[in-house]
């Protein structure tokens, strides 16, 4: 199905439990950087959601997957008014209970500065592998491999598999402070980090988990950035957080 998002297709996919009656809480799921609805990490983590009694509803981000917009013109306000838009028809739903926001990496982020935002409505964060360095990054000049400077930001910017994006990208980043949003979400989260990850280093996550003033943290021994070689452990972790709550 698709979401409307101020003229802009959202592809979305809402997956029920079984049995499918009744009212159940809803995890929203926002997969990260160049990512899609359908990245196995993902599938994973909401079919085990779907198993343990909760709703999922998976989103294709601006510019990503098969929603509309162009990659290159994506940007962090661009991900934050779609999932305030996708939290609001989450909110439409009758069936719904709780709602929940569970993010990979810049899916991560997302989550975290959309939870702050809407802090009175989202009842918890999962936090997968969160790329919460990406402001800081930009700040610096240092993102995706690259360096510039921070107070001249190229128009283009080389991205992942020969893509290419906007340099408004690194302006937008630029603008956020991640600590802001940690500070104000009070709400129960979970951080989930491989501590091999090679595209988010696990400092981040276990500096967040600190920072948050009611988080879990499930490290991954040996595991990376999108649980390639432990995802069990990976939704394990998801799930025993969640069965608490459901
Ligand atoms: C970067 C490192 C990681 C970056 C983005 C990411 C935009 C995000 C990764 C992901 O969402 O999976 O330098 O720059």
């Amino acid at each position: 199905m698709y979401l409307m998002d101020d003229g802009i297709r959202l592809n979305a996919k809402l997956d029920m439990p079984t049995p499918a009656e009744g009212k159940h809480p809803l995890v929203i799921i926002i997969h990260g950087f160049t990512g899609h609805m359908e990245e196995q990490h993902l599938v994973a983590v909401s079919q085990a959601l779907n198993g343990l009694g909760c709703a999922t509803l998976r989103v294709d981000m601006y510019g990503h997957g098969a929603s509309e917009g162009e990659f290159r013109n994506h940007t962090l306000y661009k991900w934050l008014t779609n999932a305030l838009t996708v939290i609001d028809y989450a909110r439409s739903l009758d069936f719904v209970t709780d709602i929940y926001l569970c993010g990979h990496s810049q899916g991560g982020l997302t989550v975290m500065l959309a939870g702050a935002m809407k802090r009175d409505v989202i009842r918890g964060l999962l936090v997968l592998s969160p790329a919460w360095m990406i402001p800081e990054a930009a700040r610096n000049g240092t993102l995706l491999g690259e360096h510039f400077d921070p107070d001249h930001v190229p128009d283009e910017l080389p991205a992942w598999g020969g893509r290419t994006l906007s340099g408004n990208y690194v302006r937008v980043a630029q603008t956020i402070r991640v600590e802001d949003a940690i500070d104000r979400y009070t709400g129960p989260v979970l951080i989930v980090h491989g501590d091999q990850d090679g595209a988010v280093p696990v400092e981040y996550g276990i500096r967040a988990a600190e920072r948050y003033q009611n988080a879990a943290l499930a490290l991954i021994p040996g595991d990376g950035h999108c649980y390639e070689y432990h995802l069990d452990q990976a939704v394990d972790a998801v799930i025993s957080w969640m069965r608490e709550r459901v």
